[in-house]
């Protein structure tokens, strides 16, 4: 069964800002689906946990350059 995860992400100014993020996400293995939003500073993801947990996405978010905190 998949699992969502929702994150706090700061400092994205742009929604290729958000686009960057969704498409790194999405190339991680397990992602179901990946919805970010710049207006809410937040993104959303769907994910199986066989393959990938919520500590990974996070951190892969910090890769592509912002601060993410998992709220949910
Ligand atoms: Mo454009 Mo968004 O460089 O950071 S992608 S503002």
């Amino acid at each position: 069964p998949e699992a969502t995860a929702v994150y706090s992400v700061i400092g994205m100014t742009c929604s290729a800002c958000a686009g960057s993020v969704e498409k790194a996400i999405k190339r991680l293995p397990g992602i179901r689906e990946a919805v970010v939003d710049v207006l809410n500073n937040k993104a959303l993801v769907n994910f199986y946990p066989s393959f990938v947990n919520e500590e990974a996405i996070r951190e892969t978010i910090e890769d592509v350059g912002f601060e993410a905190t998992l709220i949910k």
